[in-house]
């Protein structure tokens, strides 16, 4: 399998979160990259760069304006004489208008973020579109024929929605990919999110859709992040009613609930026949996760893949969240070869 990664995902450093009442430095770090693209490299997977994508591609998923906001923010900040790292202390919750977007760079910030741990750095868009490029040239690979082929995206994409980000999430890179695949041949795509956390970006930018189905298997909006959004009760709406599918589990899960959940979830996919699949590939399903409760260990990850491997599509796996940082390569080069050695 061919794995696409770009070394401006260093950009994005040097922000803190808000995590229980302190300022943290963040959970989401460019170590995380350095350990994956180490443990790919020795798993013997071609490492190669991003091509060039104009931004459209970006915009067939995301609102303009928001796209705009990313691309300019740290430029806005630095005008008001700041400097560091940005994070916002308003948010357009219940009763406060969805309708105005403030002109200042504060307003802006709890305009179009929905936490306090997403912050914005000087390097962050670099990132944040290099992030993009590398799962846009895995569609490409894929679309081009490749059976697989992994984006080693950081910054991660699938809590950011069409006008909206947080949970380290800039850009839907898993989305833009999906999106690519349609419009290069696929009919009907699945993104099947395994990370521990909701994929709620990727469920609101295809919410209204049928042609690109949103699964997710994850730990219970009732007591995780993102809290608000991954429910078994949310399914789509309109065209796109039937076509989103949540299962979430609660804290303390294993591999024996996780595996017979995953199985469902594969189950409505082949339901579904889709003509190729995108991954959002997070590890914090991992015991050792810092900021998450499953139980899985690293045996584990290599089932992940064969079972992924079974629905016999075209896959693009996307990387997002895993903090557990020494053994997250591990645990991605797990996925992938056992997807691999499943295929063969
Ligand atoms: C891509 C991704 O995995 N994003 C996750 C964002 C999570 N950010 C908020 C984390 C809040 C964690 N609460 C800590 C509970 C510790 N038991
Ligand atoms: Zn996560």
């Amino acid at each position: 399998m061919k794995a696409v990664y770009s070394p401006l995902h260093s950009r994005h450093d040097g922000g803190m979160e808000l995590h229980r009442g302190e300022l943290v430095p963040c959970y989401e770090m460019p170590r995380r990259a350095d350990y994956i693209l180490a443990a790919i490299e020795a798993a013997g997977l071609e490492t190669l760069p991003p091509r060039p994508f104009t931004l459209e591609t970006v915009l067939k998923v995301h609102d303009a304006a928001f796209v705009t906001f990313l691309r300019t923010a740290f430029d806005q900040w630095k005008a008001i004489g700041k400097d560091g790292f940005m994070l916002p202390s308003g948010f357009a919750a219940r009763s406060m208008r969805q309708d105005v977007i403030p002109p200042g760079i504060n307003g802006k910030l709890g305009y179009y973020c929905y936490d306090a741990g997403t912050p914005i750095v000087e390097g962050t868009w670099d990132a944040v579109l290099a992030s993009a490029h590398c799962a846009l040239t895995a569609a490409a690979l894929v679309a081009d024929g490749e059976r697989s082929a992994y984006a080693l995206c950081r910054p991660p994409g699938h809590h950011a929605g069409a006008s909206t980000y947080g949970g380290y999430c800039f850009l839907n890179n898993a989305a833009i990919a999906a999106q690519y695949l349609r419009d290069h041949g696929s009919a009907r795509v699945v993104v099947l999110d395994v990370d521990y956390h909701h994929g709620n970006g990727t469920q609101d930018i295809f919410w209204s859709r049928e042609d690109v189905m949103t699964v997710s298997v994850h730990g219970s909006p009732e007591t995780e992040y993102p809290f608000f959004r991954g429910f078994a009760d949310e399914r789509g709406e309109g065209k796109g009613e039937g076509f989103c599918h949540n299962f979430p589990l609660p804290r303390g899960t294993g591999w024996d609930e996780y595996s017979a959940t995953l199985d469902q979830a594969l189950a409505v996919i082949r339901d579904y026949a889709p003509d190729a699949v995108v991954i959002s590939l997070g590890v914090d399903t991992y015991e050792n996760d810092p900021i998450s409760a499953f139980t899985l260990g690293q045996q584990h990850y290599p089932l992940i893949g064969a079972k992924i491997a079974t629905l016999g599509l075209p896959t693009v796996f996307v990387q997002e969240g895993g903090y557990a940082v020494a053994d997250i390569g591990t645990n991605v080069a797990n996925v992938l070869t056992g997807f691999e050695q499943a295929t063969a």
